[in-house]
């Protein structure tokens, strides 16, 4: 039986994931773009809250947890859909929930060290958790593994000039730098060749989706294949 193919747009904030998952999903024809967190679910609507309320209050274990849970309720309609040939574009997903966690926790430690107090993103107290990657990656575990992952990264004093910062909870520019290291730790694109990085400093929309366009051509991944849908172990 053939399948349509997984295909992930991650990256820093503001690089443009969205812009680019709307454009990729619109030339690969029978398609769906799905974006993480979806905040149209219950749980989805959970983590809306919690993103745009600085009020509301969650352990950061939960709202790890909540994120991963988040994808769980995707999860059969990813597979069905991929079955019926469907080319599934994802606007984040694993690894966003990875590297956010951890880079609250090195944030929340250079909190303590520097004495500052708590923020919007981190309290004073780092949850141990959250700097253990093996507990952080352990609830996706089973879910479909993209069959290419693209990496959208940019310089972050270009990253600093693009429109619509500061609205959430973790678009601290000083977070972005750590955001950013936690995602490199997380990625482990030289031993994994479905995980691409790709730089798009100084370059306009379209340029940055004819970089994808080529991507995806050259590893197969807008053709139906007859590959098991692999899942992440
Ligand atoms: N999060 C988490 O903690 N755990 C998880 O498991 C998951 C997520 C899945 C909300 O995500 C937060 O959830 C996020 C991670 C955390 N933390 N933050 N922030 P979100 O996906 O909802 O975030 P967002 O608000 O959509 O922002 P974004 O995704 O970071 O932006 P983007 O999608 O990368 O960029 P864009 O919307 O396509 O473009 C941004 C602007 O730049 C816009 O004005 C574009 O017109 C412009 N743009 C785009 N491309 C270009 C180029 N090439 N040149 C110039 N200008 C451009
Ligand atoms: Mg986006």
């Amino acid at each position: 039986m053939t399948r349509g193919q997984l295909i992930l747009i991650e990256g820093l904030d503001r690089t443009g994931k969205s812009t680019q998952s709307a454009i990729i999903a619109g030339k690969l024809g029978k398609s769906k773009l799905m974006k993480f967190p979806d905040r149209t679910t219950k749980i989805g609507g959970i983590i809306n809250e919690y993103l745009t309320d600085s009020s509301f209050q969650l352990s950061d274990q939960s709202a790890h947890l909540l994120f991963s849970a988040n994808r769980w309720e995707l999860n059969n309609e990813i597979i069905d859909l991929l079955n019926k040939g469907y080319f599934i574009v994802l606007d984040r997903y694993i690894y966003s929930g990875i590297a956010y966690s951890l880079a609250k926790y090195e944030y929340s430690k250079s909190v303590q060290n520097s004495g500052t107090k708590s923020t919007a993103i981190a309290s004073t107290t780092a949850s141990e958790q959250m700097g253990d990657v093996e507990w952080l990656y352990c609830p996706d575990k089973g879910l479909p593994k993209p069959d290419l992952t693209m990496f959208l990264t940019m310089d972050l004093e270009e990253l600093g000039n693009r429109k619509g910062w500061g609205d959430e909870r973790y678009e601290l520019q000083e977070f972005q730098k750590i955001v950013k290291s936690s995602f490199m730790r997380v990625l482990h694109h030289e031993e994994d060749d479905s995980v691409e990085i790709v730089d798009v400093n100084g370059k306009g929309i379209e340029a940055v989706t004819e970089l994808l366009w080529n991507l995806i051509q050259k590893k197969g991944v807008n053709e139906l294949t007859d590959k098991q849908i692999e899942k992440l172990r």
